[in-house]
C-alpha cells in the first residue's frame, strides 16, 4: 500500500461497523482506509457530488485523490430535478461497476443510500439521531458549521495523498466550494486566505460563478465543470484558459447570465407581505432572482416560482430581508406539502411542488394578503 496510507492500527472491520459524526476521528480513519484499499485494489470508485461549487470542486479533490492512490473514478450526479436518494440513481451508480462510492455535500438521511460501500463527506448539520448507515460519514462536528464539504474533503485526503501525489497546489479547490457555500464570510478561512494570496479573490470568485452555472444550465450539464476544474492547474484557467472542458463552461455561463437577466425582468405581483414572481425558464435561476428582488423590496418575502425547470413541477425560491422564519411562513400556509416543500434554511428555503400544490400554495398566500392577517 502507498506510504501515506498507513494511518491505521488494523484494518477497519468494514460492513459491520458504522461510524459517524460521534467519533469524527474514526469516521475519518475510517474513510482513508477505505479510499486506500480501493486505490490499492485498482478498483473504480463512483464520485457522487452536488452540482454547485462546493460539490463539483469536491468531486475534483476525491478524483485526483482516487488516481493518485491507483484506482479509477466514475463520476456521477443526478439529473436535473432529480437526487441521491432515488432508486433510479442507486441503480445508476451501481451500474458503474464501483467498488467503493464516495458521495459529496449532497445532504443525508437515515438509512442506507446504496448497496455498495459508500463514504459520506457532508458539512450540512444533522442530528446525530439521523445520521445515515455508511461505512464512513465524514462531517461536521457541530463545532464547526462554517465550514464546506471542499474543505472536509481536502482535510479528509491531504495526509494520504501529499505523499503520492503533491494536492497542496490545489487546495484553491477547497477555497472555492468555501466561497461558493460561505460567500465572502469564508475569507477569514485559513484554506481561501492562502489561495486568494496566490491566486487573487476575484479569479476564485469568477470561477465559483463559472462552477455553479454548470448546475444552473438547461442541459444541467454539471460533467462540464468538473471536466474544467480537473484540467485548470489554477483558478483562473476556468475564465481564461484554452481547454476544451473551460470554453464550453463559459458558453454554460453565458446562457445561465441570459436567462437570469431576462428573468429579473419579471414584474412582482404583491400580495400583502408577499412578492411573488412567476418564471417560464428552463434554467435554474429562481434563487438568484430572489436574492435580487429582496434588495429592491426589503419589507416583503420574495417568492420566486419557476413553471419552466421541470414539467409539471414549480420550483421556487423564497428570500427575505425581513427578520423571519421563512420556513415557518411557508408551512403556516400549507403544513402538509411533502419533504421537499419548506426545505433548506430559515433565511433561504423553497420548495419543489407538483403545479396544482403550488396553485393552492398561491390562493393561501392571497388569502392571507386579504385577511390582513399579517401586517
Ligand atoms: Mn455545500
Amino acid at each position: 500500500m502507498p506510504t501515506g496510507c498507513v494511518v491505521l492500527g488494523s484494518p477497519a472491520s468494514g460492513l459491520q461497523q458504522f461510524y459517524s459524526m460521534l467519533s469524527a476521528d474514526k469516521a475519518r480513519e475510517a474513510a482513508r482506509d477505505l479510499l486506500c484499499r480501493a486505490g490499492a485494489q485498482g478498483a473504480r470508485v463512483a464520485v457522487v457530488y452536488h452540482a454547485d461549487a462546493d460539490g463539483t470542486s469536491s468531486a475534483a479533490l476525491v478524483c485526483f485523490a482516487v488516481r493518485a492512490l491507483g484506482g479509477e473514478v466514475a463520476p456521477e450526479t443526478p439529473g436535473k430535478g432529480d437526487n441521491v436518494h432515488g432508486a433510479a440513481f442507486g441503480a445508476r451508480v451501481l451500474a458503474t461497476g464501483a467498488a467503493l462510492a464516495v458521495v459529496l455535500d449532497t445532504g443525508s438521511r437515515p438509512g442506507r443510500l446504496f448497496t455498495i460501500p459508500t463514504l459520506i463527506v457532508d458539512h450540512h448539520r444533522i442530528d446525530p439521531a439521523q445520521a445515515p448507515e455508511v461505512e464512513a460519514f465524514v462531517s461536521t462536528l457541530g463545532d464547526d458549521p462554517e465550514t464546506s464539504t471542499s474543505a472536509l474533503t481536502y482535510e479528509l485526503l491531504a495526509p494520504v495523498v501529499e505523499p503520492l501525489a503533491p494536492i497542496a497546489p490545489r487546495a484553491w479547490l477547497a477555497a472555492l466550494g468555501l466561497l461558493g457555500d460561505l460567500g465572502d464570510g469564508a475569507r477569514r478561512h485559513p484554506l481561501v486566505a492562502a489561495a486568494a494570496r496566490q491566486h487573487g479573490l476575484s479569479a476564485l470568485r469568477e470561477a465559483v460563478a463559472l462552477v455553479n452555472a454548470a448546475g444552473r444550465s438547461a442541459a444541467h450539464d454539471a460533467g462540464v465543470a468538473l471536466e474544467a476544474l480537473l484540467e485548470a492547474e489554477r483558478p483562473a484557467d476556468l475564465a481564461r484558459g484554452g481547454g476544451e472542458a473551460a470554453r464550453r463552461l463559459r458558453a454554460l455561463k453565458e446562457e445561465v447570465s441570459a436567462a437570469t437577466r431576462r428573468a429579473i425582468r419579471v414584474a412582482p405581483r404583491v400580495h400583502g407581505r408577499w412578492a411573488v414572481i412567476q418564471l417560464d425558464e428552463p434554467y435554474r435561476v429562481h434563487g438568484p432572482v430572489a436574492s435580487a428582488w429582496t434588495r429592491r423590496l426589503p419589507d416583503r418575502i420574495v417568492l420566486v416560482a419557476n413553471r419552466g425547470y421541470m414539467p409539471g413541477r414549480v420550483h421556487f425560491s423564497v428570500r427575505s430581508h425581513l427578520p423571519l422564519d421563512l420556513r415557518a411562513a411557508l408551512t403556516a400556509l400549507l403544513p402538509d406539502a411533502g419533504p421537499d416543500f419548506a426545505a433548506g434554511h430559515d433565511r433561504a428555503t423553497g420548495g419543489i411542488v407538483r403545479a396544482e400544490v403550488f396553485d393552492e400554495l398561491l390562493r393561501r398566500i392571497r388569502d392571507e394578503a386579504a385577511r390582513g392577517a399579517v401586517a
